[in-house]
């Protein structure tokens, strides 16, 4: 009699705590650790916020971690947040090569990554889940064509490219070059990377406008932050931007949005950054063992006079 009551209470004992260990496991909020390059841009600062704010209003135990603009940081976080076993981690790449290695150790601790913002070149595809992100060849091209329309093909263009070896630095230079080259009167006569920053891409034109003074007609600029900064050292040669120098730039940020209205800027290529309800999304579907969009594209939008003031008190970043 005792034994039998005894083996009973055993079994509901070991029966409850069953019970509380799958609810505590059911119960515990998602584990997402989130690489990102850095602050290097305005850009880089709205696409921060969007995942930091969609992760609290979710109650996902969020972990961020700020490259400072180099990979190795980059490479560390990552390792922590595979020795913390995170359920998923997200990552915006740097640049394009040289993730395989520490990509391979999140697949073996069986760690989904998503990568965000900008594309990797890699050997074996299997070492991510999916990216999410914009066209950057499309940004480019875009650009491009505004420009050759509105100069009749012609004119000597100078272009401040991002961070060397990154996907956007990479894509839009590309894209640019080959768009055109339909135009033989379009010429870049100097490109040289402003790291996408503001102080970077003023250093790089005070540079430019030393070296080729009045030759220059255009100025290309992987973002408005380097565009904004050219901006300044145009200003400061005693020229006019927008009118002496034509500029074309991309990301679309309220502030680049405003200087098109101001005339300073003739046009900017939309690169949206608020994705990280999309990306919360997606790693819950993934959750739930969906399959999900292998690449999956931001639609982006141009800018310049004709639609700039239309849309600036609505802009978000
Ligand atoms: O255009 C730039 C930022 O990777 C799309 O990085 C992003 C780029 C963006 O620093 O402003």
């Amino acid at each position: 009699m005792k034994l039998h009551s005894l083996f009973l209470r055993a079994v509901s004992c070991a029966f409850a705590l069953l019970t509380a260990s799958v609810l505590s496991a059911a119960d515990k909020p998602l584990k997402v650790g989130f690489a990102q390059t850095g602050a290097e841009s305005a850009w880089r600062t709205a696409n921060s916020n969007s995942m930091k704010n969609e992760a609290a209003k979710r109650g996902i135990d969020f972990k961020f971690a700020d490259g400072q603009g180099k990979q190795e940081n980059q490479i560390r976080a990552i390792r922590s947040f595979i020795a913390q076993r995170v359920d998923a981690i997200v990552l915006a790449p740097i640049v394009e090569t040289g993730w395989d290695p520490v990509l391979r150790e999140a697949k073996r601790a069986g760690i989904p990554v998503v990568l965000i913002d900008r594309t990797i070149q890699t050997a074996d595809e299997s070492l991510y889940a999916c990216f999410i992100g914009s066209d950057f060849y499309e940004e480019g091209r875009m650009a491009a064509d505004w420009l050759a329309k509105k100069v009749n093909g012609t004119g000597s263009i100078v272009e401040l490219q991002g961070t060397p070896g990154s996907a956007p630095a990479n894509e839009r230079r590309r894209a640019f070059g080959d768009a055109i080259a339909k135009y033989p009167g379009l010429k870049i006569i100097d490109s040289q990377s402003g790291d996408f920053r503001r102080a970077g891409g003023k250093e790089v034109m005070e540079a430019f406008l030393k070296k080729h003074g009045k030759a220059i007609n255009i100025v290309y600029a992987h973002n408005d932050d380097m565009a904004l900064g050219a901006i300044q050292a145009i200003e400061q040669a005693g020229l006019k931007p927008g009118q002496d120098i034509i500029i074309v730039s991309i990301d679309a940020i309220k502030e680049a949005i405003q200087a098109v209205i101001d005339g300073k800027i003739n046009c900017t290529v939309e690169c949206n950054p608020l994705f990280g309800p999309k990306v919360f999304d997606t790693i819950a579907r993934m959750r739930a063992g969906e399959k999900v969009e292998r690449k999956s594209f931001n639609k982006d939008e141009l800018f310049d006079s004709t639609n700039a003031s239309a849309v600036i008190a609505s802009r978000e970043y």
